[in-house]
């Protein structure tokens, strides 16, 4: 098995953290997307989507979405139980993981994508659009902050799959103009948090 990763993309990130969480190593190939490799015949036959990350398997086919391949780890190895253990508990935090990508993640990459220069010439850019996302996020920010005044994590008191979206998101939220504004304190804090974790460095 192995896994087709890119170092600086938030969605490999959360794959490589998940395994980290579960202390699982697997070999991994990093695609170099500023080449056009994940553009190329030979990666669009392993995914069309011409994304990262994909697992390959030893008999030679795939799973492609960060999710689904955490989901996969999650069924092999269940400790630590990261998409939680109890119906309740399970269904809890596919919720709060959905919500950070649906309300976190896709926002800041709006934002990105839409009004830092980088993308100029490489992306068709709605500096209008992007702008909308921006007072979207700043508006969702805002209610994760009220959130963590209630309890540790994302989902409850315990670090889930939830937290490892959304501190992925807030990582390339920083480096490209979408930072948390500091009287957050509570998501400030939170962020703080899952940072200091070992697996925050894989
Ligand atoms: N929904 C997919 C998204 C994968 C994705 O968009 N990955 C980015 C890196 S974070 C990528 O490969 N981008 C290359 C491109 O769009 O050309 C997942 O969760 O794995």
């Amino acid at each position: 098995m192995k896994l087709y990763d890119l170092k600086n993309g938030l969605n490999p990130r959360r794959v490589r953290i998940f395994l980290a969480e579960k202390g699982i190593t697997i070999p991994s190939i990093d695609v170099d997307m500023v080449k056009g490799e994940n553009k190329g015949e030979k990666y669009l036959a392993i995914n069309p989507m011409g994304t990262m990350p994909v697992l390959e398997f030893d008999d030679g086919t795939y799973l492609a979405e960060s999710i689904a391949i955490c989901r996969y780890f999650e069924e092999l190895q269940p400790n630590p139980p990261l998409f939680g253990t109890t119906p309740l508990e399970r269904a809890r935090i596919e919720m709060w993981n959905r919500r950070m990508e649906l309300e976190i993640q896709l926002p800041i990459q709006d934002v990105f994508v839409h009004l830092n220069p980088f993308w100029a010439g490489r992306r068709p850019q709605v500096s209008e659009y992007g702008r909308v996302r921006q007072a979207q996020l700043l508006e969702r920010m805002a209610w994760l902050n009220r959130e963590l005044g209630e309890r540790a994590y994302i989902a409850g008191e315990t670090y889930t799959v939830a937290d490892i979206t959304a501190q992925c998101a807030f990582v390339m939220g920083r480096a490209t103009g979408s930072k948390i504004p500091d009287d957050l304190t509570n998501l400030v804090r939170w962020y703080n948090l899952v940072l200091s974790r070992p697996s925050a460095r894989a």
